[in-house]
């Protein structure tokens, strides 16, 4: 019998590198090379993809609504790795150890030490420790699943925490004489032992009432919303925040005070907090109507083209795309005098016809000595029932070339 650990040498020998750091691999190891294809790819960074819309949007809710003077509270963190301890994912949250996320049936382990991330929580303790009281931290996880329509085995959160001194907390409390964040107390539905009842109760009520505007800032004012009470081993009490999208009740984040022990293990004494995890596949899902939660990974420019929009707030609805594949082919040519970008899409579109996608200037050149311009166009071409061949194309493409040079007096190069 093959085992596991010969065969993911057989997959990597005796070592892996992922973003120019290399692990040795062992029998825990069961990251794929189809996964760490998905390393650095960092969607959630790449300007005018969905996922980055969606963050913006988050982003741009934090920094408007929470302000110290002019300054943001909330410092974002969008560029760390995804490679984390064991440790850092599980026992830095107190997950238990039997918590069925350990198993290596759903998460991704790189060996016995390292694995991918399964939530961006693994870097809460972490950044509390390094002095942030109040951060977002967006990035891609990865999880073992299946695949289908909403579930991928990569894809995007955001984490966000704020914390709160003694002062901080009781600032609106008329007179907050008497008032304290801790007691040596007991645990109930409501709060940890050590928190009192006022402290908890003002960390639920700043949490909830910031995450349902920034559910109204994200969906609209009308939208209708629910607490819903959870579980998670690093907060306590635990609540998912949902909302009704076309007729349906939908979750769309994780939250709930942090466990004070994090805080203690991260060298926060004197401070309370609230944490939420969000993802933005799901949401971006419902805000534009995207059917599959793979088209997030698609360079097609018939899904890329449909976001690319200047300001993060217009609304968008996905039009599906043909499933058949693009064919693009570039054309270059000198401009002559009195040249015009809109004769040449004109005569594209009047000669390719709905087979052309879209055409975009891809190169501008001027040579110093001439002082010529040249334009580099790339035309993708599809066509919505079948898949053009490449022949076809090039029928299509050397005409454009032809009446190009003909009618716009054009030189191709
Ligand atoms: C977590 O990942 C917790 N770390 C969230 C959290 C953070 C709780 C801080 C408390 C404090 P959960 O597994 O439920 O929880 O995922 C959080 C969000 O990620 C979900 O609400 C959902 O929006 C998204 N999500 C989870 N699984 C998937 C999936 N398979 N595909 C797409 N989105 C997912
Ligand atoms: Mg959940």
């Amino acid at each position: 019998m093959v085992s596991q650990a010969t065969s993911q040498n057989q997959l990597f020998g005796e070592s892996v590198s992922i973003s120019g750091t290399t692990y040795e691999t062992d029998t825990m190891t069961n990251v794929t090379p189809k996964i760490l294809e998905k390393v650095g790819k960092n969607l959630h960074n790449r300007k005018k993809h969905p996922l980055n819309l969606m963050r913006w949007r988050i982003q741009n809710f934090f920094n408007d609504n929470f302000l110290k003077g002019r300054t943001p509270v909330f410092s974002v963190h969008d560029d760390i790795k995804p490679v984390v301890t064991l440790e850092q994912n599980f026992d830095s949250l107190l997950a238990p150890a039997d918590h069925p996320s350990r198993k290596p049936t759903d998460s991704y382990y790189v060996n016995s030490s390292y694995m991918l991330r399964a939530h961006t929580s693994a870097h809460q303790r972490d950044m509390m420790k390094s002095g942030l009281d109040a951060f977002l931290l967006v990035g891609d996880v990865y999880r073992r699943d299946e695949i289908d329509a909403t579930h991928y085995p990569v894809f995007h959160q955001v984490e966000g925490v704020r914390l709160f001194s003694q002062r901080e907390l009781f600032s609106n409390v008329a007179d907050p004489t008497g008032l304290s964040l801790f007691e040596d107390g007991r645990k109930t539905d409501h709060k940890q032992a050590i928190h009192t009842m006022e402290s908890a109760k003002l960390v639920e009520h700043d949490m909830k009432s910031s995450l349902e505007k920034m559910a109204n800032h994200i969906f609209g004012k009308d939208i209708e919303s629910r607490w819903v009470d959870a579980y998670f081993p690093f907060t306590h009490p635990s609540w998912e925040l949902e909302i009704k999208h076309q007729g349906e009740w939908l979750e769309v984040l994780g939250c709930g005070i942090m466990e004070q022990e994090i805080l203690k293990s991260a060298g926060v004494d004197h401070k309370v907090g609230w944490a939420f995890g969000i993802g933005l596949e799901r949401l971006a899902m419902k805000l534009y109507s995207i059917p599959d939660i793979r088209l997030f990974w698609s360079e097609d420019t018939g899904f890329m083209s449909q976001f690319d929009v200047d300001d993060v707030n217009t609304p968008i609805t996905y039009k599906p795309i043909s499933q058949f594949p693009q064919c693009s082919n570039d054309i270059s040519f000198w401009l002559p005098d009195g040249y015009s970008e809109n004769d040449f899409y004109d005569l594209v579109r009047t000669i390719g016809g709905d087979l052309v996608e879209q055409v975009s200037l891809v190169d501008d050149f001027c040579n110093p000595k001439t002082q010529r311009h040249s334009h580099c166009y790339r035309i993708v071409y599809r066509h919505m029932e079948k898949t053009l061949t490449q022949k076809e194309v090039n029928v299509i493409h050397e005409a454009i070339q032809q009446q190009a040079a003909d009618l716009l007096g054009v030189e191709i190069r």
